[in-house]
C-alpha cells in the first residue's frame, strides 16, 4: 500500500520530535511543616504556584505538624529519585539520619524558613529564610521605645524546639534586658496557632487578671487567638494591652490599622521564587548563598494603612 508523501513525512516529523522530546520536568520534594498559620498557608502556595510557573514537577507533602510525616515524606522523595528536596524543618533537632540517606542518594537539600541544628553542615546545600533573632530585636526595640521600658509582659512562644519559638524568645529577651522595668511575667506556647493563642491569653488573664501591661506574640494567628480572649474579657487589645506580633500577614497589618495590635514586624513567606532561582544555580553548577535571609520591614500606627494595599500575602 502506498503511502502519501504528506503522511509519511508526518511520521517522520513526529518521530524527530520525539527524539527531541523536550527534557524531563524538574521533580522537586517540597516537605512543608504543616498548615497551622496563615503564614503557612502563604508559604506553601508560593512554593505551589511558582513551581506550576516554572513547569516544575512539585512533590508536596503536608506533615500536619508532626517531624515524623516530614522525614516518612523525606524519604519518599528519596525513594522516587526526586532531584532536589526542600525541607521547611518543623523543629531544629532530630534530622542528621535522613539527611544523610539524601546525601547518599545524591539529591541536595535545600533547608528553608526554619534553620536546622547539625554539627555535619555538609548534609544540606543552603538555607534560605528569614532572620529570627533580628526579628525578636526588633520586637523588644519597639516595644522598649513605645512604653519608655516600662511594663509586664506575658509572651506567647511558638513552636517548642522550633528555630523561630527559640530565636524570637532568645533575641526578645536579650533586647529588653537593658530595661529592668520592661518584665516578662509568664511565658507559654500557642504552637503558632490562632486556637493556641486565644487558650493560653485566657490562661494569662485569668492568672495575672489586670497585671498584663503587654502581649509579645510570636506570630500574628497567635496574636489575633489572643485579641478574641482579650475582648471577652471587656478589655481593649492595643490600648489595654500592648500587642507586639511578628509575622505581617494581611490580618495581621490590619489589625495594626484597626489599633488592635500595635506593631508587628514582617517575616516574608514568598520565597517560591528564590528557592527555585536557587534551585536553577545549583543545577548549572554555579555558587549559592550558604545562608540568604529575606528582608523583614515593621509595621505599626505610622505606617501599616499605606502599606496594607500592596501586601501580598
Ligand atoms: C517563620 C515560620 C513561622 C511563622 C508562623 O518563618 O516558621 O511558622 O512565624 C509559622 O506563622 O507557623
Amino acid at each position: 500500500m502506498k503511502i502519501p508523501t504528506l503522511f509519511k513525512s508526518l511520521i517522520v516529523s513526529a518521530g524527530l520530535a520525539a527524539a527531541v522530546a523536550a527534557p524531563a520536568a524538574l521533580k522537586v520534594g517540597f516537605a512543608q511543616t504543616g498548615a497551622e498559620s496563615a503564614w503557612r498557608t502563604a508559604n506553601s502556595e508560593s512554593m505551589k504556584a511558582e513551581a506550576a510557573k516554572r513547569g516544575i514537577d512539585l512533590k508536596f507533602s503536608d506533615a500536619q505538624g508532626k517531624q515524623e510525616n516530614q522525614i516518612r515524606a523525606l524519604r519518599s522523595f528519596i525513594a522516587q529519585k526526586v532531584d532536589y528536596i526542600v525541607l521547611a524543618p518543623l523543629v531544629e533537632t532530630g534530622w542528621d539520619p535522613v539527611l544523610r540517606d539524601a546525601k547518599r542518594a545524591g539529591i541536595p537539600v535545600i533547608i528553608t524558613d526554619r534553620s536546622i541544628a547539625t554539627a555535619d553542615e555538609s548534609l544540606f546545600a543552603c538555607f534560605i529564610g528569614s532572620d529570627f533573632l533580628e526579628e525578636g530585636r526588633m520586637a523588644a526595640a519597639w516595644l522598649a521605645k513605645k512604653t519608655g521600658g516600662k511594663g509586664r509582659i506575658v509572651e506567647l512562644q511558638g513552636t517548642p524546639g522550633s528555630a523561630p519559638a527559640n530565636d524570637r524568645r532568645k533575641a526578645f529577651a536579650e533586647g529588653i534586658a537593658g530595661h529592668p522595668d520592661l518584665k516578662i511575667i509568664d511565658s507559654q506556647s500557642g504552637d503558632f496557632r490562632r486556637t493556641g493563642g486565644k487558650e493560653v491569653m485566657e490562661a494569662f488573664l485569668k492568672k495575672h487578671g489586670k497585671n498584663i501591661d503587654i502581649l509579645y506574640a510570636h506570630n500574628d494567628d497567635m496574636a489575633l487567638g489572643a485579641i478574641q480572649a482579650i475582648e471577652e474579657a471587656g478589655l481593649k487589645p492595643g490600648k489595654d494591652i500592648i500587642i507586639v506580633s511578628i509575622d505581617a500577614v494581611r490580618e495581621g497589618v490590619q489589625a495594626v490599622v484597626d489599633g488592635k495590635i500595635n506593631c508587628v514586624v514582617e517575616c516574608n513567606p514568598l520565597f517560591g521564587p528564590k528557592v527555585y532561582d536557587t534551585i536553577t544555580k545549583l543545577g548549572a553548577g554555579e555558587k549559592v548563598e550558604r545562608k540568604s535571609f529575606n528582608k523583614d520591614e515593621l509595621f505599626d500606627a505610622t505606617n501599616a494603612a499605606a502599606a496594607l494595599p500592596t501586601r501580598q500575602y
